[in-house]
């Protein structure tokens, strides 16, 4: 791929993730800046990032807790970015580092505008969860399909042009920014899904709640009057 990759990672207390992600994202590309877009994180997550940004192209975005959360955390990012591709993946290892290339091929093929990594299309699989997190995962993906047209469109593995996420500018009210981006801008879009296999997170806590949950499923109710009132 000729282009430059910009892969953004959105950090929260995962201090034990950074190495071992570092190493599994070289082993398969060498992006132009991997921006760990840190929010609050009181466990050394900055250390570790400054430390391995001495030897590689590693940069820090530190930002307080008070943008709220996730997705204002990626776009912050997306807007640092200095590649015209990114890629938007998780710290705790659950998205497959392997995949990558496998996002980025339809997008340098000018095949897909953007491109999601899928738990729920052949091929696809998550692993380790216990039962009420499935029915949650999986459920949240099933109602948002109508919508979307994307089977995990929860899914936070994506990778997109930088203009053309800037300028969809999705709102960061939410958790889930590929959801938020599909909603605004599904009709000019051609949007791939690649299966991945989801791992479990080995490491660090899980930041995902009921509270999380009920956001999303108030964003999805938005998105569904929205519709029903054009
Ligand atoms: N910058 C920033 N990153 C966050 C915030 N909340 C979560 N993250 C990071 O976003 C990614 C997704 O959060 P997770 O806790 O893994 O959420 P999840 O994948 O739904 O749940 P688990 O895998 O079960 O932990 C991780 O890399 C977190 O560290 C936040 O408020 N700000
Ligand atoms: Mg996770």
């Amino acid at each position: 791929m000729s282009e430059r990759v910009s892969i953004i990672v959105p950090t929260r207390n995962e201090a034990e993730n950074i190495e071992p992600l570092v190493r599994q994202i070289f082993e398969n590309l060498t992006p132009h800046e991997i921006i760990f877009v840190d929010g609050d994180s009181s466990d050394g997550t900055r250390d570790v990032v400054h430390r391995l940004s001495a030897s590689a192209p590693i940069k820090l975005l530190a930002q307080d807790r008070h943008p709220p959360g996730l997705a204002a955390a990626i776009m912050a990012g997306a807007r640092a970015a200095e590649g015209g591709t990114l890629v938007v993946m998780d710290a705790d290892l659950s998205h497959p580092p392997e995949r990558i290339n496998d996002l980025l091929g339809p997008l340098a093929a000018n095949e897909a505008d953007m491109v999601v990594g899928s738990r729920y299309i052949k091929g696809g699989s998550t692993s380790g969860w216990p039962l009420w997190r499935k029915i949650l995962s999986r459920g949240g993906a099933a109602i948002a399909y109508p919508l979307t047209g994307v089977h995990d469109a929860m899914c936070g593995f994506f990778a997109i042009r930088r203009a053309r996420l800037l300028e969809i500018s999705p709102p960061t009210v939410g958790f889930k920014i590929a959801f938020e981006t599909i909603i605004r801008a599904r009709s000019t879009m051609r949007i791939r899904e690649v299966p991945i296999q989801f791992r479990d997170r080995e490491r660090g806590k899980s930041k995902m709640s009921f509270g999380i949950a009920l956001r999303f499923f108030g964003r999805w109710l938005a998105a569904v009057f929205h519709r029903l009132a054009k």
